[in-house]
């Protein structure tokens, strides 16, 4: 008998006949949302699951869905999912880490720059019907990107490809925080600083979050770190939600302690909190850090051999290409 396997989310039509290949499917092609109970309801049966952050895979829902032997996620991080549960109960977990690393890192840059130079805030003056004179002297002055110091707090291989842009491409003097110093050699490459994390917040003229989600990097960027930073300062958040204290950031915004700020991800997303709504000096985009053509069909494609091989099919039977938890395999 064929393992039947759930696609939680709409996806490339494409990803899915790679999977009905070797697989009884159960697809969402209208996106339409499904809550727990539904999701408990259809994961009953299915030897596999492609996730995603929407979803939340832990004990209970694991308990309840004891069929259920891989859980493979579209997306580098996995903190909607409980690995510790997961490989308890012999489930494996598989991420789509580097074929997103570039892509990512563009749209980092890319938020930082249209934070600092002002970009949307400017276009909204314009699209409004604001703009009566020209060669106003000091109409919508940013700050620079170019030769500024670049801070990136969490320099894992996205950190490192933001590091890179901002050293070789906009000649930025580039400080970087992580739990562990990088090899001196891949500093070099990246040409990078380490330096602690109140340096790093003193210091940086954009700082750009890059770190994983994890209970300890709740509230990392708080009102006690905002009051560091240089009141021209910009703070870019691609990360997760829950990063930053957004009630505090959307006040620093305000009082103006920081310039401005870049926010991809959100505190209890898709909900905003309202204050970020009010403020000129903030951009936002909805989680789409990734979202590339190319990258979103990679992603999807790596997450199809993953669970292919997670389910002991295919030509890496038994050998997905990118396990969060290798160690079920051993077992
Ligand atoms: C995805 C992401 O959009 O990879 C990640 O960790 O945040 C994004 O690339 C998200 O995970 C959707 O599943």
């Amino acid at each position: 008998m064929r393992p039947s396997i759930l696609i939680t989310r709409a996806t490339f039509p494409d990803v899915t006949a790679r999977l009905q290949a070797h697989f009884d499917v159960e697809d969402n092609p209208a996106d339409t949302p499904w809550n727990r109970a539904e999701l408990t309801r259809r994961l009953q049966g299915k030897q596999g699951v492609m996730s995603t952050g929407s979803e939340r895979i832990d004990a209970p829902l694991l308990d309840a869905c004891p069929s259920l032997k891989a859980v493979c996620n579209v997306g580098v991080g996995y903190n909607n999912i409980d690995i510790a549960a997961c490989t308890a109960r012999g489930v494996l977990v598989t991420n789509t880490p580097d074929v997103l690393t570039e892509t990512t890192a563009d749209f980092g840059f890319a938020l930082m720059m249209a934070t600092a130079r002002r970009i949307t805030e400017s276009e909204r003056f314009l699209r409004g019907g604001g703009w009566t004179r020209t060669g106003i002297y000091d109409m919508f002055i940013g700050g620079d990107v170019h030769g500024a110091t670049l801070g990136i707090l969490g320099m894992g291989r996205i950190g490192q490809a933001i590091a890179r842009r901002g050293a070789a491409g906009f000649g930025m003097k580039v400080i970087y925080h992580n739990r562990s110093r990088l090899p001196e050699a891949l500093e070099s490459a990246c040409g990078a600083r380490y330096v602690d994390k109140q340096t790093l917040l003193r210091k940086a003229d954009h700082l750009v979050l890059v770190l994983p989600y994890s209970p300890s990097a709740h509230h990392a960027i708080g009102a006690a770190e905002l009051s560091l930073m240089k009141r021209s300062a910009t703070l870019t958040n691609i990360a997760r939600g829950g990063i930053v204290d957004d009630a505090a950031l959307a006040e620093a915004l305000r009082d103006q302690t920081i310039a401005a700020a870049g926010l991809d991800v959100f505190e209890g997303e898709p909900d905003i909190h309202p204050d970020l709504f009010t403020l000129p000096n903030v951009v936002l985009t909805p989680h789409i850090g990734s979202a590339s053509v190319r990258t979103r069909l990679a992603m999807a494609a790596l997450t199809a051999e993953n669970l292919i091989a997670a389910l002991g099919l295919g030509a890496c039977a038994g050998q997905p290409p990118t396990p969060v938890n290798p160690e079920v395999l051993a077992s």
